[in-house]
């Protein structure tokens, strides 16, 4: 699977991490989280990211920055250029999902632009991608039925709520589902939870057919364009600015074709 790695910079640690990173980092490393994402034209609608409480991540050095990531993701990083000696991934820290919960970063095109927390999320694959899942309520059912759970059980899971309630914007238009496709989904198909991973397979399924072959940008630069024009443009735009690389999960193909 080829992604889009979105770099979302740290503004702000949650207590936890900073604890931990004390001796580890320079004051003034510019550090990043890691989203692989399919779907580059919905990133104005992020509200947070997600990562795997109980996973292991690592921080890597990549030349004059560092980024946040699965260690498994940053070892197939090393042989794509994406750190600068073929083969090394000088892992500088270890932390756990749990601990940089809370975390503020920077969103790329968000309307969001004080940044979005970092918020757990039980589903994510360790093994998929970077581990790290930049999320968009408004079009992927996972996120919105993830973040309407969070916001309502936010002392279980430790977190505040209002950093499961930032405002979640129209960005696509579909025939089929109107402009909030995610939210439409989950409520057709009477998804009640996040731990619902039947029907939710099968709206992220259908989200994801209309998003492309019918959707319609009613957000941003490219705004009026057709699903299928925007993506690559917005693609080529995050990627002309810095704030994303392309990133081949080859292991992931290799998992997912087996089973
Ligand atoms: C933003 C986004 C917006 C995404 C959307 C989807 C949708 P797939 O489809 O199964 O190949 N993702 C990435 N890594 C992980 C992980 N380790 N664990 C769980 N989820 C992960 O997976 C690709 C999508 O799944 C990615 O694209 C990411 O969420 C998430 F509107 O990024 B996406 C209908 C889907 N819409």
């Amino acid at each position: 699977t080829e992604y889009v790695a979105i770099k979302q910079r740290v503004l702000e640690w949650a207590e936890p991490a900073r604890k931990k990173l004390a001796d580890a980092l320079p004051a003034d490393a510019k550090v990043s989280f890691v989203s692989a994402t399919l779907r580059p034209e919905t990133m104005y609608g992020q509200v947070c990211v997600f990562v795997g409480p109980g996973v292991t991540y690592g921080i890597f050095k990549a030349g004059s920055e560092y980024l946040f990531l699965s260690p498994r993701a940053a070892r197939e990083m090393a042989f794509q250029s994406i750190f600068p000696k073929w083969g090394e991934f000088p892992q500088v820290a270890e932390l756990q999902g749990s601990d940089v919960v809370g975390t503020l970063v920077n969103a790329p095109l968000s309307v969001h632009k004080d940044g979005v927390r970092i918020l757990p999320m039980e589903s994510v694959k360790p093994t998929k991608g970077t581990g790290v899942v930049t999320s968009v309520p408004s079009d992927s059912p996972d996120d919105y039925a993830t973040i309407t759970d969070l916001a309502k059980k936010a002392d279980y899971y430790g977190i505040k709520k209002e950093w499961a309630e930032l405002e979640i914007i129209p960005i696509i238009e579909t025939p089929s589902y109107g402009n909030l496709t995610a939210p439409f989904l989950v409520k057709e198909h009477k998804i009640n939870s996040p731990k619902d991973a039947t029907q939710l397979a099968l709206a992220k399924d259908l989200a994801y057919k209309a998003g492309f072959y019918e959707g319609t940008m009613i957000y941003g630069d490219f705004k009026g364009k057709s699903v299928q024009e925007a993506k690559p443009l917005v693609r080529e735009a995050l990627l002309d600015s810095g704030d994303a690389f392309v990133f081949a999960d080859i292991d992931g193909l290799v998992i997912s074709r087996s089973g």
